[in-house]
């Protein structure tokens, strides 16, 4: 057998071994490791670490953001924006608005990507009106047709499900084996501070951080994982902040239950103080997403989490708006009021080289630990394994090559994301993703996008045996 490509001299790094040998690639699949390999054509990867190319299973594309607001990447931007970044695959959200069908939600959205991509991609759901019909035919047929996972919220007015609604969409994950991820900030509890702080005359973006503490995180955390508990399924606690939802967390693995865990870049290296503006220039909105960065404190324990095993999976959230625009962060409402300030921030292009440099360079991770929250338990948690996730025979072809000495200051002027501005500029890391092949092609390199638009497919998920309810073995 001829291998089309051979990636020689590199460190092959999965989650479980790191060993030096060449990786042998035969149309879209690793078909071989070994040392020597011979192919049609060669890459030399000496001095390079040769990993899994990143998954990143929670960003929002292209997502309804209401009607004054717009996002700020389209699939093109987004997925050349995730390739440069070392990721061979995204998964967005398709979101049905009150109102709406799921389905027909699906299919628009599918509509906006098709022959866009320039990864791979599959959509999660979320559901905001769990109506019979809904829960009764369409999801269940979704989940069948691969949309194997979705998102529920516990806040904002267009999204929030009451406790019932959450207990009866649970119900449907328990039956059809869906993984359910879940936005834990307790709704009224929000309300009731906006209002306390509006009334006080505290409206500038800072106070976005004020109006949702960590125990506003921390109640609907355990509500919901109490509700999970009551129903019998899974759950995911995505964008998990700090301590006090980790405490949580952490409670329910000890006694077993299926409960994950996802944080996020911004949780280990932003603090609520960057929302302060300078001289009221509202640059505090940039950073203004939810639930909101905390301080060095919550830092320290989220390094914890992600060396204890609390959490599954580092994820961006990559939720981009413009700065400079009344589509965006500034829209003209948001100076009135942090309510009005979208909730999001870009970052699907810096996610690896910052968990790469804060974690692995600065020795709170090892790199097999790296690719495990980067990319392996992605696939595994979500239904993509073991087609994707690894470096191992039969696995696609989704590579990146990195250099772990390149130095780097993330700045806007190097990105390629849709956004005006990146929350880290200026942020200095070492490791740098150099080359991501996406299915045995090269997709990005030397910060060129040189892949085909289009090329990336949409995919559908196996159930996760992840999602399974207790009585399942898992
Ligand atoms: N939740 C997200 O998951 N992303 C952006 C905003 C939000 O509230
Ligand atoms: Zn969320
Ligand atoms: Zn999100």
């Amino acid at each position: 057998m001829e291998l089309d490509l051979a990636i020689v001299g590199g460190t092959v790094v999965t989650a479980s071994d790191t060993i030096a040998c060449d990786v042998g690639i035969l149309g879209d699949k690793i078909v071989t490791l070994g040392r020597e390999l011979k192919a049609k054509r060669v890459i030399d990867a000496s001095g390079l670490l040769v990993m899994p190319g990143g998954i990143d299973s929670h960003v929002h594309i292209a997502q309804p953001s209401g009607p004054e607001v717009t996002m700020a990447d389209d699939f093109a931007s987004a997925t050349a924006s995730a390739a440069a970044g070392g990721n061979t695959m995204v998964l967005p959200f398709a979101l049905q608005q009150r109102g709406t069908s799921l389905r027909a939600a699906v299919e628009e959205y599918r509509r906006e990507a098709e022959g866009e991509c320039y990864v791979d991609t599959a959509f999660h759901l979320i559901i905001s009106d769990p109506t019979p019909e809904v829960l009764g035919q369409e999801l269940p047929a979704l989940i069948k047709d691969g949309y194997t996972s979705f998102k529920i919220f516990m806040t904002y007015d267009d999204l929030v499900l009451r406790d019932r609604e959450i207990l009866d969409v649970f119900d449907v994950a328990r039956r059809e084996g869906a993984l359910v991820m879940v936005h834990a900030e307790g709704y009224d509890a929000i309300r009731y501070m906006t209002e306390r702080l509006e009334r006080e005359g505290k409206t500038s973006s800072y106070y976005h951080a004020v109006s949702r503490p960590e125990i506003v995180e921390r109640e609907a955390t355990h509500r919901a994982i109490s509700h999970a508990e009551l129903v019998d399924v899974p759950v995911m606690i995505v964008h998990v902040s700090g301590r006090e939802a980790m405490e949580q967390i952490r409670w329910a693995q000890t006694r077993g239950l299926k409960v994950y865990a996802e944080t996020c870049p911004q949780y280990i290296t932003l603090t609520a103080d960057d929302l302060r503006d300078l001289n009221m220039d509202m640059s505090g909105a940039k950073y203004v997403c939810s639930p909101p960065p905390r301080d060095a404190e919550s830092q320290e324990a989220i390094w914890e989490g992600l060396r204890n095993g609390i959490f599954q999976t580092f994820s961006s959230d990559h939720c981009p708006f413009l700065f400079n625009s009344p589509a965006g962060k500034l829209n003209p409402k948001s100076r009135t009021s942090f309510r009005w300030v979208p909730n999001g921030i870009p970052g699907v292009e810096t996610r690896l080289p910052i968990l790469f440099s804060e974690g692995v360079v600065k020795g709170r991770i090892s790199l097999n630990r790296f690719v495990e929250l980067t990319s392996t338990n992605h696939a595994k948690l979500y239904g993509l394994y073991p087609k994707k996730g690894s470096i191992g025979v039969g696995f696609d072809a989704d590579i990146v090559l990195w250099d772990p000495e390149r130095k780097e200051t993330i700045r806007q002027d190097i990105l390629h994301h849709g956004s005006d501005y990146t929350p880290w500029e200026g942020f200095e890391v070492t490791g740098w993703p150099v080359m991501t092949l996406l299915r045995g092609k090269v997709v990005s390199n030397a910060g060129a996008i040189v892949g085909e638009k289009g090329r990336g497919q949409i995919l559908a998920r196996e159930l996760s045996t992840y999602a399974r309810s207790s009585q399942h073995a898992s």
